[in-house]
């Protein structure tokens, strides 16, 4: 009886799937803020690559419920629970075709705001180099903090879902700010006030910054693109197919600013290839690394014979994620897809030297690295592993393995502090923050601020006095530290805050912080 009652339910939720039209519900119901083609308007786009990413609720759920502090509304009453389930799975399917996203559809995007007009002083009395901003992630804002009173002074909208670090112009004047679809936002500190903002990829990663400041590249899995931008107006300069070697598209994982060398430097997602984009004409370890390699060919003058985004190809073994660099950017390691190694890449003569076991996928873009002992260090949490592996950068030797209270994402620290700061993001623990002693290699302490709450990612003030801290939840804090006596000062409400960067810890490359 019971299994006959269970069939014809079964068969009566399969009768109605069958009869749901997931197209013609999106079409009806989402397609005004989410857009026809899925990629996103007023909301985010509803695609795989960007619903992978969401945390909090399932699919379903937030389409019954809607989602707290946004204009998604609950549609419990206007779909049964069948058509919804039907509806989440075809938002869980690819797009079956990627849309031209070039430099024609990018420039129909620019918008600038009619609001601003670029103060010639700042507007505050605060010290611009020691300003610091917060992304609150729980209603996308970003709060302007004055580093010295921890007064907020601007708490301006953002688009949906940033991630990364904002990259600051090199005189700390403007911020750019990226979200995972695509869009890139300048900000003016000084005026306190939006410039502008574009839509460089449908699904992007990361932004890097030239070292003149002029330059702003868009690291993208969709299309698989890099797209320069120019920092003074947003327009675009080029948009740069992914291909490797042998024809293949790839995505980007991840782009990075190489400022000795005057290049960006692109960690390739699909294709065992890494690439270096000159953002100088004259970009001598571009140029030096083609001539002294059997490469010569590859290199291509894209956009003119000055050679500004000249390019040059890094074959490996395999593809590589996750790019720590040493300080002078001659090397850098990469976190191998079995999660197991790291490999050290020498960018100037553009070939793999070293290995290291770093079992527990080392998540090295947060490395940091200070010198120990008359020797440089890097230290690099695991995302798999309640572990911190110290690595000697001279030999390329594990010096020592910390063990945490659980895997962490973020380290930080600052040259004026004896300890660096490790967050434990995943598991029972991610209460825990561990401030260890950059010399001893021990834990000298570990905080808990908010028993239960997830605690998470560091950054200092520009004198390194202080040390603040997410309160990584929905009703979440930031608290400030000091970072001699370890003992909370402040603490400020905040939607959920998750990276918090110093613009003077920035701008000069502090040795505790990462790109
Ligand atoms: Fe990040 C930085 C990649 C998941 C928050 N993250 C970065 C950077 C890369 C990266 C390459 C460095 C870029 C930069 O700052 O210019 N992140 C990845 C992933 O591959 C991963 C594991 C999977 C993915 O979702 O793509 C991932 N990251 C997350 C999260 O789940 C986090 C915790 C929450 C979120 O916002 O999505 C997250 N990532 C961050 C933050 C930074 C970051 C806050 C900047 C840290 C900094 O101090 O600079």
């Amino acid at each position: 009886m019971i299994r006959r009652m269970i069939s014809v339910s079964s068969l009566t939720l399969l009768a109605a799937m069958a009869a749901a039209d997931p197209a013609t519900d999106y079409a009806e119901n989402c397609a005004v803020c989410h857009g026809e083609g899925r990629l996103g308007a007023t909301g985010p786009a509803l695609i795989p690559e960007t619903l992978r990413r969401m945390r909090g609720p399932n699919l379903e759920n937030v389409i019954a419920q809607g989602r707290a502090a946004t204009q998604m509304p609950a549609f419990a009453d206007t779909l049964s629970a069948e058509r919804i389930a039907v509806l989440a799975e075809f938002l869980k399917t690819p797009l079956e075709e990627v849309p031209d996203w070039g430099a024609e559809q990018i420039a129909e995007t620019l918008w600038m705001d009619p609001g601003y007009s670029p103060a010639s002083a700042p507007v505050f009395d605060a010290d611009p180099m020691n300003i610091t901003l917060v992304v609150e992630t729980g209603d996308h804002h970003i709060s302007v903090l004055d580093g010295d009173t921890f007064e907020v002074l601007d708490r301006f909208e953002t688009p949906f879902a940033v991630h990364g670090g904002p990259k600051f112009s090199p005189d700390g004047r403007y911020v750019f700010i990226m979200s995972r679809d695509g869009w890139v936002q300048k900000y003016d500190i000084w005026s306190l006030h939006q410039v502008g903002r574009v839509r460089a990829g449908l699904n992007s990663r990361n932004i890097a910054i030239s070292r003149d400041g002029l330059h702003l590249a868009v690291a993208n899995y969709l299309p698989m693109t890099l797209t320069l931008l120019s920092t003074a107006d947003l327009s675009v300069e080029l948009v740069m197919p992914v291909i490797s070697k042998s024809g293949i598209k790839s995505r980007v994982s991840a782009v990075y600013q190489a400022p000795q060398r005057d290049s960006f430097i692109l960690a390739l997602k699909d294709q065992p290839e890494i690439w270096e984009v000159a953002t100088d004409p004259d970009a001598e370890p571009v140029y030096e690394g083609f001539v002294h390699s059997r490469e010569k060919d590859m290199v291509e003058a894209i956009l003119s014979s000055q050679g500004l985004f000249a390019r040059r190809r890094i074959e490996i073994a395999e593809p590589l994620d996750d790019f720590f660099f040493t300080a002078d950017y001659r090397f850098l390691i990469g976190a191998a897809r079995d999660g197991a190694r790291g490999v050290v890449v020498n960018l100037n003569v553009g070939r793999e030297i070293a290995e290291l076991p770093l079992p527990g996928m080392p998540h090295l873009g947060s490395g940091i690295s200070w010198e120990k002992d008359g020797r440089r260090v890097m230290a690099t949490p695991h995302l798999k592993e309640g572990k911190l592996s110290i690595i000697d950068t001279e030999d390329w030797s594990v010096l020592k393995t910390i063990d945490t209270d659980g895997p962490g994402f973020f380290l930080r620290s600052h040259e004026n502090t004896p300890y660096f700061w490790a967050d434990v993001f995943f598991g029972p623990n991610k209460d825990a923050l561990h401030v260890i002693d950059k010399q001893s290699l021990e834990i000298v302490k570990t905080l808990r601020p908010e028993p239960g709450a997830t605690v998470a990612h560091v950054e200092f003030t520009r004198d390194g006095r202080y040390a603040l801290v997410s309160v990584w939840e929905e009703d979440g804090a930031l608290i400030v530290y000091d970072a001699e006596t370890l003992e909370e000062v402040r603490r400020l409400p905040m939607r959920k805050p998750s990276g918090k960067y110093n613009v003077w810890n920035k701008i000069t490359f502090s040795e505790g912080t990462s790109h």
